[in-house]
This record gives C-alpha cells, structure tokens and sequence, in this order.
C-alpha cells in the first residue's frame, strides 16, 4: 500500500456541537420552556425533537418506571433527542434526557442559509397553535423580503410528517445566492391572538393585503421588531443525526409569544448555514491545520479536516508537532526520505543518490541538494537551495490537490462525504448532478502521489519529469527553476 494512502484512514473529526449561552426573550425569559404534559404525555419541543428520528414513527420516549431496578431508556432508534424517566419522577414528563438540547443548542444565528441540493421541507408538530401558519423561503438581498419573493412551501394544510421537496437551485425564483425562511400567520392585526376575518389560514395574498403577518429568518424585518427589546420568533437547531439540516421552531404571536416554539416546527434539508465549506485554519499544526467552516450549533467554527495519528514516513507530519516524518521507523536499513523509507544512500554506489543533483549526507543517509547538506530547518520549513523557506512557499498543486506541509496532497481523500455529496476541497458538497432527493453516492477521486521533488541548487537541470503512475501532479519550481518539474525516478516504480 502507497504509504500516503495510510492517511485516508484519517477520520473527519465529529462535530460535537458547542454548547452556548441560553437564548432569551427580551423580557429575561429563557427559551424555549421547558415541556409540558398533554392528554398524559410530554408536549413540547423536546418530545419533538425526541420524536424526529431517522425512521418515521419511532420516539426516543421512555416509560414510567416500574421499579427503582427497572425503568426504560427510551431508546428506540436514531433520534435528534431523547427522554427517559427515573423511579419516581413525574410520570408525564420523564426527567432525564440527552441529545439535541432545546436550550443549550437553541440558536438565532445563522439566519441565512445556502442551499446545496434539493431541499426537503417537512412539517414537525404545529404544537397547539390555533393559527394554521404556513412555511417558506425566500432570497435574501439585504432589505426585507416582498410579499411576491415569499415563496410557501408548506401550506396552512400541510399536516406533521407532511414533506415537500423542492430544488430551489433550479426554480426560477431562486436569485442565486443565500436563502432566508419565513412564517406566515393569520393573525388580526388589530386583534391579538385572532385569526383575521376568522380565517386561519394564511396565504401570501391575504399578507399582500393586509391580512396576517410573515417572520423571517432575518428577525431584523420582523414586523415587530424593535432592536434589542425585539421578542424572538425563531429558534434554529443544527440536526445532529443528518447533514446539512436545520430544524425552525416558531413563535408565532406579534410581540405576545408564550414561548414553546412549537406554533409551527419544520425541518429542512438539504441547506448549509451562509459560510460553511470555507478553507480555514484551525491554529493547530501539521495535518491537523487545515480545516473547513462548518456549522455547529448556531454559529460557524472552523473543524479540522484530519486528527493527529502516528507518525509514518508519508510526507506528512501525522502527530500534529510540527515536524514531519519525526521518529519514524523504517525497515531494515532504510531510513525516511521525502515520505518514503529508502535505502541509505552510505550503503555504497548501487543505493547513490538517484538524481544528480542530490548528494548523498554522511550523517543521515540521505540525499539532499549539496546546499542543503547539514543544514537543518525549524518546524514548518523546509531546506531549498540552502535556504530554510516556508513549506508550500510558491508550490502550486494539480487540480484537487492541496499543498500540505510541502506535499500536494488530495485533502479529500480523507473525508467521507454523505450520500449525494462529493469532496471538493476537503468540503462536502453536493454532487453537481445530485438528484431531487441528492441521494446519488459520489466518492471522491482517488489520492494522487504527491510530488515530493526537492529544488535543484548550482546543479545541472534535473531530469525530464516523471510523473507517478496513475497520477497528475504540477509542480512550481522556486524561482531559480521555475519552468522545471522533477520526481525522484525511483517514486515512479512503486
Ligand atoms: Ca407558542
Ligand atoms: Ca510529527
Ligand atoms: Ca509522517
């Protein structure tokens, strides 16, 4: 096995939401309240979330239980949250739970969103609201949404379970860009609490003429918004169970809210919140560096791509401590040059130095460029031309690769995307092709050999490039040999 291939075993490191500070009304209120009991069974927003599960039908609700040997754990399946009782507690509203935390993951960021494929907008509870809202989208633009660029995806009749999918991406009322989501209510606008003219069930005509009200996922065009002493409408949960969902939880009284958040809950797939997928840094070092902008709970956070691992001789610097290639072992005689174990070049001619511009180091084994000889560089440079430069310093990689401590590396090979996504640029993505339910599985491409050529210094031109079978690969020479590429001839024969 390619020795750089042992770094697709990397894993994608888990995104553990952090938990942040409670979310609260104007009024010190936190948010939203706590559940409550109904016909002798949990109501609110937690048992919703304990009720949105992989598999339809299933909640991860425990029994009363029997005894203090006994009781339930309420597990049932692949849930967003969980309930489950101790001996003796309310026999209602089990006291225990874990998973998605409808405070502690409670968010009003972001308010915006991408959609990355089609999007599946499904109906959750509408609690015991007496408006029958509905549920839509619309584009964002930098000033309030207009009632024609509202666009409903869950009407007032759309039941819990009830799901629509829809490719905003190719809908011709999609503007490009980042999407917002709104609530349509009925409510009279100089009647609190009632449905105007009786009617309960909103539509973006009756809003167009004065009838009810939208909230938006930007709460700064509310229309009761009143900058800080503004009542939230909206709570948004990042999924833990699936990618690149959100849940909606709404309130839907103008400046009255009673806070449960469950007037109307929907879910919606298939959306990134703005931002997410970016090139970041994660302040760690060697592989664990480079990282990509994810959301997490509410807000984004910069994830590293890979987590540290034992050092092989790979090219990479797998323990993240700076240095590549520290303290490896190599086989027999061998010793670790360039990421890969190769005979010490002191073991006579038949292992001398491939190319001739290389000069084989006495105390190490290795060949190096003759300015390098001896020279020996702090964490995070390497030596060329006798100087100690930046790693990646004026390296250009091949297309889908990335420069990774001085190696062009495929940052994809070691993320795993979800169905319906591919790996662009350690990102997932969803497949340009992806299909209405962006189910289609795409893998990402196979992990080309890095270039690992050193630069020639007061040498001979180096040989013709030798490119790694079954792989491309550039390279940008440092300025003194810009125009040339070069390999080690013996990589290409593994
Ligand atoms: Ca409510
Ligand atoms: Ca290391
Ligand atoms: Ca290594």
């Amino acid at each position: 096995m390619n020795s750089l291939a042992a770094l697709t075993s990397f894993v994608l490191l888990l995104i553990a939401p952090a938990a942040h500070a409670e979310v609260h009304q104007p009024t010190g209120e936190v948010i939203p309240s706590p559940p409550g009991c109904g016909s002798g069974n949990p109501t609110g927003l937690l048992p919703t979330f304990a009720c949105a599960c992989d598999t339809p039908g299933v909640c991860n609700i425990g029994a009363v239980c029997p005894s203090d040997t006994s009781c339930d754990d309420g597990l049932r399946g692949t849930c967003e949250s969980r309930m489950w009782h101790v001996f003796n507690d309310n026999t209602c509203i089990p006291s225990m739970s874990d998973g998605l935390d409808i405070r502690a993951d409670a968010a009003t960021t972001p308010e915006t969103f991408s959609p990355t494929c089609a999007l599946t907008f499904t109906v959750l509870t509408r609690g015991t609201a007496r408006f029958q809202n509905a549920f839509g989208w619309y584009n964002v633009t930098g000033s309030a949404p207009t009632p024609d660029d509202l666009h409903l995806m869950l009407a007032c009749d759309a039941a819990p379970g009830d799901s629509v999918v829809l490719d905003v991406r190719s809908d011709p009322a999609y503007a490009g860009g980042e999407i917002g989501f709104f609530l349509l209510t009925p409510e009279n606008h100089s009647a609190g609490g009632e449905c105007a003219g009786g009617h309960c069930c909103p539509t973006i005509d009756r809003l167009r003429a004065g009838e009810g009200y939208a909230y938006y996922s930007e709460a700064a065009y509310n229309p009761d918004a009143s900058g800080t002493s503004s009542f939230i409408h909206l709570l948004t949960y990042d999924s833990r169970i699936a990618e690149r969902k959100f849940y909606f939880a709404w309130e839907d009284t103008y400046s009255a809210p009673n806070n449960d958040f469950t007037d109307l809950v929907t879910s919606v797939e298939g959306v990134e919140c703005a931002g997410a997928g970016a090139h970041c840094d994660t302040d760690m070092v060697g592989a664990c560096a480079t990282g990509v902008t994810r959301c997490a709970a509410g807000s984004l956070s910069c994830v590293a791509t890979f987590t540290g691992r034992s050092e092989t001789c790979n090219g990479l610097d797998d323990d993240c401590n700076g240095l590549v290639d520290d303290a490896v072992t190599c086989p027999g005689e061998e010793v670790c040059h360039n990421g890969e174990c190769v005979p010490r070049c002191t073991l006579g001619v038949e292992f001398a130095c491939p190319l001739v511009y290389e000069e084989c180091e006495g105390d190490t084994g290795l060949c190096v460029e003759p300015a390098c000889v001896g020279v020996s560089c702090d964490a995070g440079q390497v030596c060329r031309a006798g100087d100690c430069v930046s790693e990646c310093d004026g390296v250009t990689c091949s297309h889908g690769t990335t420069c990774l401590l001085d190696h062009c590396v495929d940052a994809c090979a070691a993320v795993s995307c979800g169905a319906g996504l591919v790996c662009r640029g350690c990102a997932c993505r969803a497949a340009i092709n992806a299909t209405a339910s962006c189910a289609t599985p795409a893998r990402p491409a196979t992990w080309p050999r890095a270039s690992v050529a050193t630069a020639p210094a007061r040498a001979p031109a180096p040989p013709a490039p030798i490119a790694p079978t079954g792989a491309a690969w550039t390279r940008a020479r440092l300025p003194s040999a810009r125009a040339t590429s070069a390999a080690r001839p013996g990589a290409a024969s593994r």
